[in-house]
């Protein structure tokens, strides 16, 4: 019944090659961008039925048949807006139309009543379901970009709009600009991994607060894209996690940072080296074997590496990450938990990670020169980690201040400004062998 076979509603829902819809709708965006208009106003206008997770839950919960069904009312409802022009699929629960109005309150009233509608919690089989619908709306008599951006914006300005209290968004072009910049990087990282010298590590010095020296260094990776410069991990790390090359990427790091401190041992600098490496790292199952062959190669004991992997990233299997830490435990290689503090499972990670150290966080480090709690919150830290038989090292020294609680506090080892900036490795064997001058 809900299947109305004349309606475009139906053409929509029978139409089983769904995304062929998208092709028409770009076409139609194409003729509307070029339409000159002396009056009246086009708009695209993408609705997102409801976000990712909230399909997901509303599946798990109710299941499929429902799902559908859900999908089937919503349609109808929007019905207002269908009959009047065709509406086409642009995504799994998004649907995307070209939209002409006369004058400005022609387009507000059916924006107001589109928003109005998709408000309402569906009944579906007696039950009361809400799902979170967002519009995104693009200007297309303002608008220059190819079909197939402004329908990307118009997309995500939809999953703002779901997140935003109207319920709907226009079009913001840094989104596009945005995704277009997370796309270059995407599509360009596999081949600067190959090619050019777009990477590079930095180091950073490791202070034992114990003897007040060096005996470790830091690894952090930079990435001087050629149009774009100089980019940050914290930037591209998550989106190279989406890909298959986190894999690739890590592979390079540790390579080339085992070969820098084969040649600082091989010049009597027996540092320790700590290198970060993506959770998503550990669920390869060559991991361990991979990393054996490349300290077999370099001739670097296992103990003088330890892997890092940040607080922040939610790990997908449990068990497996524990497993893969054991092995690299028991190979020698010490692990540490980065960005300690900032996630809101430390203590559960400490628990159940069978880890060597926790490295606080910056932002931590920063909030105890003057906050009594912080300072609290911080020493009990390192207390538990020493008592669980993990050493604390304390990152974003930047003050003297900090240092001296650190060091009360019987913190291990700190690293920061205070002591040094992160650099290339020459540069850096310069500087230690100035700043500590017997080796
Ligand atoms: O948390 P994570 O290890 O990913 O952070 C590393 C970043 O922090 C690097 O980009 C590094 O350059 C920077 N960094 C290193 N030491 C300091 C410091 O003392 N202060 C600040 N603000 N940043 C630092
Ligand atoms: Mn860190």
């Amino acid at each position: 019944m809900l299947l109305r076979e004349q309606s475009g509603v139906a053409a929509f829902m029978t139409s089983s090659a769904s995304l062929q819809d998208r092709p028409l709708l770009l076409r139609e965006i194409n003729l509307a961008c070029q339409e000159k208009r002396p009056v009246g106003q086009v708009f695209l206008v993408v609705i997102n039925m409801a976000d990712t997770n909230n399909y997901d839950e509303i599946i798990s919960i109710f299941g499929y048949k429902l799902a559908d069904d859900l999908l089937n009312i919503r349609l109808a409802d929007i019905e207002f807006l269908s009959a009047r022009q065709p509406t086409y699929r642009v995504g799994f629960w998004s649907v995307g139309l070209v939209f002409r109005a006369q004058n400005t309150p022609e387009y507000q009233a059916a924006l107001e009543k589109l928003i109005r509608v998709l408000a309402k919690p569906v009944i579906c089989r007696g039950i009361p379901v809400g799902i979170r619908a967002g519009v995104g709306i693009c200007d297309l008599m303002k608008s220059t970009g190819a079909a197939e951006d402004l329908l990307q914006a118009a997309y995500l300005a939809g999953q703002v709009g779901a997140k935003s209290a109207a319920g709907w968004a226009e079009c913001n072009y840094d989104l596009t600009t945005g995704h277009q910049r997370a796309f270059t990087l995407i599509a360009d990282a596999e081949n600067s991994l190959a090619t050019a010298h777009e990477f590079s590590l930095r180091y950073q010095a490791r202070i034992d607060l114990k003897t007040g020296r060096a005996n470790a260094v830091e690894t952090f990776l930079r990435w001087r894209h050629p149009t774009l410069g100089m980019v940050m991990p914290d930037e591209f790390i998550p989106l190279i996690e989406m890909t298959g090359l986190m894999r690739e990427l890590t592979n390079w790091v540790l390579a080339n940072a085992l070969a820098q401190l084969a040649s600082w041992h091989s010049l009597g600098f027996k540092l320790r080296i700590s290198v970060k490496i993506s959770p998503k790292n550990l669920e390869e199952v060559d991991f361990v074997l991979r990393l054996e062959e490349l300290l077999k190669t370099h001739g670097i004991a296992p103990s003088f590496l330890e892997l890092e992997f940040s607080e922040r990233h939610k790990f997908t299997d449990m068990e497996l990450t524990r497993t893969r830490l054991r092995e690299l435990r028991q190979m020698g290689v010490s692990v540490s938990i980065d960005d300690f503090g900032t996630g809101i499972n430390s203590l559960s990670s400490l628990e159940n990670l069978p880890v060597s150290a926790l490295k606080l966080d910056r932002r931590l480090v920063h909030s105890v020169v003057d906050n009594a709690r912080q300072q609290a919150l911080v020493k009990a830290l390192i207390h538990m980690a020493h008592e669980l038989d993990i050493y604390v090292v304390a990152e974003g020294v930047e003050n003297q201040a900090m240092l001296e609680m650190l060091l009360a506090w019987r913190c291990d080892f700190a690293e920061g400004y205070l002591i040094n900036r992160p650099m290339p490795a020459e540069a850096f064997i310069e500087w230690f062998t100035h700043r500590f001058p017997s080796k």
